[in-house]
């Protein structure tokens, strides 16, 4: 009787011990986009993953390697609620992974997506969940659009980059074209412009993925693109309502940019 009761014990513990990483990772979820999956460790409350679905061909731009782009957004909350949101049929999510961050600061996630309007081209769109509109995902901010059909912009990141307590999101715009860095930070609500430089990209054509990002080296964030040649590894840094540039050396391919956004 004994043995057995102590049979049982050890198998519960087999079993709960299984079970943890099972129970602690995120899975992703069936999708169309599984790459699109992000989530975080880190949630306490609100959002905690995100992903793109329903693969549409109505967009067909293809700069990110084919013409198949994304018709809604979904979020998991940390209280385990599915939210969605499908957009119009005049847009898409021209993007490749979603990115979450707690752009107001009220310690819940935002959503910050790329989406894209068949007459007007790309935007940084941010979605979030309102107390007005807790079961479903609201758009909180985002920019202008570029303003003609197939323009685009790429996303460096989303970090205070120069600490004021408002959060700052970078992002190329037109990445193929113009190969402006334009920063723009989230106060009173809504996103406005606040620095922008010439000769920096991050995406080429046919990519389906982007280079560079933010650079977290101790208390500092910083912007990690190539040069409008993709010769040079390109630092940027924002400070004293400025950007600032700073060649720190060769661009080698995909792995020179990750080792510069790894602080070597
Ligand atoms: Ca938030
Ligand atoms: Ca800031």
């Amino acid at each position: 009787m004994i043995k057995t009761s102590f049979t049982l014990i050890l198998f519960s513990l087999a079993i709960s011990t299984l079970s943890v990483p099972t129970l602690a990772a995120e899975t992703t979820p069936k999708t169309d986009f599984p790459e699109s999956f992000t989530t975080s460790a880190t949630a306490k409350v609100g959002i905690k993953s995100a992903w793109y679905d329903n693969a549409t061909t109505r967009y067909a731009h293809g700069v990110l390697g084919d013409a198949i782009e994304a018709g809604s957004l979904h979020a998991k909350t940390t209280d385990g609620r599915t939210l969605s949101v499908t957009l119009d049929t005049a847009h898409v999510f021209e993007d490749i992974k979603t990115r979450l961050a707690d752009l107001d600061g009220d310690g819940r996630n935002e959503i910050i997506t790329i989406r894209s309007h068949n007459q007007k081209g790309g935007q940084i769109a941010v979605y979030g969940v309102t107390a007005s509109s807790p079961n479903t995902l609201s758009l909180v901010a985002s920019t202008p659009y570029i303003g003609q059909t197939y323009r685009w912009l790429a996303p460096v990141g989303i970090a205070d980059f120069n600490k004021d307590g408002a959060m700052d999101i970078a992002y190329i715009d037109r990445p193929h074209l113009a190969k402006i860095l334009r920063v723009w930070s989230y106060k009173n609500g809504g996103l406005s412009q606040v620095a922008q430089a010439q000769g920096l990209t991050n995406h080429s054509i046919g990519h389906d993925y982007i280079t560079g990002g933010v650079q977290r080296c101790g208390a500092d964030a910083s912007m990690i693109t190539v040069d409008s040649n993709w010769t040079r590894l390109i630092k940027t840094t924002y400070g004293g309502g400025k950007l600032t540039s700073q060649d720190i050396g060769s661009y080698t391919g995909a792995a020179s940019a990750s080792a510069a956004l790894n602080c070597q």
